[in-house]
């Protein structure tokens, strides 16, 4: 192993009132900071780096506590940007100790010589824009001043640490350390009386050793936190092989991935297994000691929905209660107020088993939480601790500390960072801010950062802006900022983002929870690292958007505007759409397309459990036609939704929307009857109108039979289903009945006008184009007909039909014919409600458990189904029956 010159090598900043001049300026010299050096320097760009520390190593040089490790496996943890460093270092274990690390990081400065451009014990004290010079002015605690055209922030995200808050702490008589801030020289516990506050990753890391060390080890315990054993050893063979075999390859897998870390996507969702294959997968993912894996390879809906998170959640507790001997202290161990992954969870080695050993104690805070710390210990509502060491693992001031550590920042017209920040962090891509002209963030709020392989997101962060900079002196212009809208843009994308997982649901230092009056929202970007990156790379290819640029003689280049209006997954979705080159349908005949969607429909995820799926023939207006029927798990009789598959009245059939109609059976707790109405081009209009109204008026006839209840039935249906829907009504107004309680609309075709701006907007993109639209006209209607209400449902009359819910999607050719409608019927006196679906497409709500951000709107559908019911819109969803044999 290489031995780097850590410790001996700080040397002090100049000490002098000088100004040095430089292009950049970085505060930071751990992972960011070097890596920043580095790319600069063979950029070309004079740079200085400002670090408090006397020598390298960012967080790994203050984190020095016992038992302070990476917790990403140590080959993924590390840089990939030489590759001949890669095989000059080899780490010694799977999970590497900070010692190690923080060689590795001397090592890494040692080899490019970066210590000569770092001034080390120098605190930044404020940093100044000058509007006149277009300069960053750096004043620093030695009195030496820097000016640089671009000042960046390499400052870390977990390095400034929270006050612990607690009385007394002044009063305490005996030591006080900090994880954070651990001697360099060591601590000697032998013999004493230790008490740990906090059970975060450093208390956990810590405690086991302590309580080795010490004669007593009490943990006050104020939230329990989900912990899996590390299972350290040598870095296991077949990630080493995979590594060596193709490291391109692996290093790339990485980089696209969600998190940083080479695993695949796992698509499997929990209710396609049975317990004992989820018990299996489990069980290799508690030995494999590995979080990324575990978090991301069990099955694709443990870390987005609530149901799939709870039965992992629930496989660690029974571990904890299987390890902690005391029932009472293993209850207090078992975390039970978060989701498993939305607090940041732990890698261990022997944590809960510590708790057997006869010299430690743990003190659950919530049931007697800490009154005070008094001269000799601690005291709670209920007892005295007499210690003679206290250990703060109480956490950092995440993700902003660090920046506003540096402060004060000045930006342009006197603009305060604190000031724009007050209602938490405000960027443009986590790596710059809004009247902060030429000033970046590395892994800042707002990009990946610490939900992601640090290593990976800060080479990235790296990349980008090093290159931008570059391009920018290339182009002849000196100035890079956000513009508002761009910022405001990434905001609502973060907002977006932050529905996609569970984050939001756990107060963690994630949110700013952690730090009393901080502002709460989840402050690191949920998207994933892989998506993150494509969007960096779509703002250059558009143009530097939402940036402005200037120069010298008025040089200005500003192409303003959002980076990404789609919700965060669809975006995905269509990006992998895309990718699969798909021939349009138009072109494959209408037999060849039902074969290509039934093939396709193949590899979505499968719909949930619900009570029962039963299929069924019911009389169309011509004949017989199939159902299929959807029954919730709950004791009936139900109310009948009647539902009307998509796929232009050409494609698809009573199952093709099969996790739609299992999803909205569940949400509504209603009977869904998909009926299997005929096509065209074999059956034309008004074949399926027809078939629609025929089967609603079976259906409600037969309802007893079904299982539903007396009363009026609904109908529902998507697209070319939302148009048979709403014709369905027209005619049961006009022939009679049956009598219809209430109709959704999703994303109906209402009109054969192809002329709405939303035609001609989202006419190409967005999987539902233009062309396929003509084509499924021409082959339902002929042009003599399409004036029809039977087809084109607004040109009908409209007054007297039943309430209605109308939900339209932005980026969909027929988003304007569904406004039309929901408008045209209620100034016809229709109760109707609209939701307009902003970033979604055409298939956002029928692509259950792949468009994540659609829960929230079936939610309302669901709601406004349920209310047409006359039943109160919230349902309590049955819990979800967990055997793949479940129908
Ligand atoms: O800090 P934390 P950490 N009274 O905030 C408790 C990374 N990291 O330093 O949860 C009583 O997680 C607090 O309780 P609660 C990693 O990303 C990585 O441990 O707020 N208790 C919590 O239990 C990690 O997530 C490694 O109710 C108080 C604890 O202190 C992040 O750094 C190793 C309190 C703080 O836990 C932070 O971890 C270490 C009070 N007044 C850290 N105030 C690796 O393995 C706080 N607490 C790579």
């Amino acid at each position: 192993m290489p031995e780097a010159m850590v410790a001996s090598r700080a040397s002090k900043g100049a000490g002098t009132a000088a100004t040095q001049t430089v292009d950049v300026a970085v505060v930071g010299a751990g992972f960011a900071g070097l890596y920043l050096l580095y790319r600069l320097r063979k950029a070309g760009f004079s740079t200085v780096i400002l670090e408090e520390a006397g020598d390298v190593g960012g967080t790994w040089y203050w984190n020095r506590y016992p038992g302070a490790r990476c917790d990403i496996q140590t080959i993924d943890y590390s840089y990939s940007f030489d590759p001949e460093l890669e095989s000059a270092w080899k780490w010694s274990e799977k999970y590497a100790t900070q010692p190690e690390i923080l060689r590795y990081l001397g090592f890494v400065a040692d080899r490019h010589d970066l210590r000569r451009d770092i001034r080390f014990g120098t605190k930044v004290t404020s940093a100044t824009w000058d509007e006149t010079a277009e300069r960053w002015q750096i004043a620093t605690n030695s009195g030496a001043k820097v000016s640089c055209g671009y000042y960046i922030m390499a400052t870390g995200c977990l390095s400034a640490p929270k006050p612990p808050e607690i009385d007394g702490v002044k009063d305490f008589k005996g030591d006080i350390y900090f994880t954070g801030r651990w001697p360099h020289e060591g601590v000697n516990l032998a013999g004493k009386r230790v008490a740990v506050i906090g059970t975060g990753s450093s208390g956990i890391q810590a405690i086991p050793l302590l309580a080795e060390q010490a004669a007593q080890l009490t943990v006050f315990q104020r939230t329990p936190n989900f912990a899996l054993p590390a299972h350290n050893g040598a870095p296991p063979a077949e990630r080493l092989a995979a590594l060596e075999g193709d490291r391109a390859a692996y290093r790339d897998q990485a980089r696209w991935s969600m998190v940083g870390v080479p695993w695949p996507q796992q698509t499997i969702v929990s209710w396609q297994l049975t317990d004992a294959e989820r018990r299996e997968r489990f069980e290799a993912g508690w030995a494999a000691g590995d979080l990324a894996y575990i978090l991301t390879q069990l099955w694709a809906d443990q870390g987005v929905d609530l149901d799939g998170n709870r039965i992992v959640a629930d496989l660690i507790r029974e571990k904890i209660r299987g390890i902690v001997k005391d029932p009472e202290t293993a209850a207090a161990l078992t975390p039970l107020d978060h989701p498993f992954g939305a607090k940041r969870p732990c890698l261990d080695t022997n944590y809960y088993a510590t708790y057997n050993r006869p010299n430690v104690t743990l003190v659950n805070l919530r049931a007697e939480p800490i009154k005070a710390i008094t001269a000799s210990g601690i005291t709670t509502g209920k007892r005295s601790f007499e210690v003679d060491v206290i250990v703060f693992a109480t956490g950092f001031d995440a993700m902003t500390g660090a920046i506003m550590a540096v402060h004060p920042v000045t930006g342009r017209d006197g603009k305060s960072l604190s000031d724009v920040w007050a209602n938490g962090p405000q960027s443009y891509l986590g790596v710059s801010v809004a009247g902060f002209p030429n000033f970046f963030m590395i892994t800042g709020p707002g990009s990946p950062s610490v939900l992601s392989n640090m290593a990976v997101s800060i080479e990235q962060h790296v990349d980008w802006v090093v290159e931008r900079l570059a391009a920018l002196r290339d182009a002849g212009f000196t100035t890079m900022e956000a513009t508002e809208a761009a910022q405001a843009g990434w905001a609502q994308h973060m907002a977006d983002c932050s529905t996609l997982t569970l984050h939001r649901l756990a107060n963690t230092w994630y949110t700013g929870a952690n730090v009393p009056g901080k502002a709460q929202g989840v402050m690191p970007y949920t998207g994933g690292v892989g998506p993150y990156r494509s969007i960096c790379n779509d703002v250059v290819a558009q143009g530097m958007l939402g940036f402005r640029l200037s120069g010298p003689n008025g040089a200005e280049q500003c192409n303003d505007g959002e980076i990404v209006r789609l919700q965060p997954d669809v975006r995905l979705v269509l990006g992998l759409l895309a990718q699969m080159n798909l021939p349009p349908f138009e072109t494959m005949g209408a037999q060849g397309a039902r074969d290509f969607l039934t093939e396709f429909n193949k590899g979505r995820p499968a719909g949930r459990p619900v009570g029962e799926v039963g299929d069924g023939v019911l009389m169309g207006s011509e004949g017989p036609l199939p159902y299929k029927l959807y029954r919730p798990a709950t004791p009936g009789p139900h109310p009948i939704v009647v539902y009307f598959h998509g796929g232009g009245w050409v494609l698809g059939d009573q199952q093709s929307d099969d996790p739609f109609c299992r999803d909205m059976c569940r949400r509504t707790d209603m009977i869904f009857v998909s009926v299997g109405y005929r096509h065209a081009p074999e059956h034309r209009f008004p074949a399926a109108a027809e078939d629609g109204y025929a089967a609603t008026r079976w259906i409600a006839e037969h309802a007893a039979e079904l299982g539903g209840k007396a009363g009026p039935v609904l109908v529902a249906g998507w697209s070319a289903g939302g148009n048979i829907a709403a014709v369905t009504c027209q005619l049961a107004r006009d022939r009679g009945g049956p009598e219809i309680g209430g109709q959704l609309l999703l994303c109906p075709v209402t009109d054969c006008t192809f002329d709405r701006p939303s035609y001609v907007d989202n006419g190409a993109n967005y999987f539902v184009t233009r062309g396929l639209m003509f084509w499924f006209w021409d082959l339902y209607c002929s042009p003599a007909d399409r004036t029809d209400p039977r087809v084109s449902p607004l040109r009908g009359k409209l007054a007297g039909l039943p309430p209605a819910f109308v939900t339209t999607c932005e980026f969909d050719p027929l988003r304007d014919e569904g406004i039309a409608y929901a408008e045209a019927m209620a100034a016809s006196g229709v109760a109707v409600e609209q939701l307009k679906a902003r970033g979604h497409f055409h298939s956002s709500f029928t692509m259950v458990d792949v468009v994540i951000t659609g829960v929230g709107g079936r939610i309302k559908m669901a709601e406004a189904l349920r209310r047409f019911a006359g039943l109160p819109p919230e349902v309590k969803l049955p819990p979800q029956k967990l055997d793949a044999a479940a129908s």
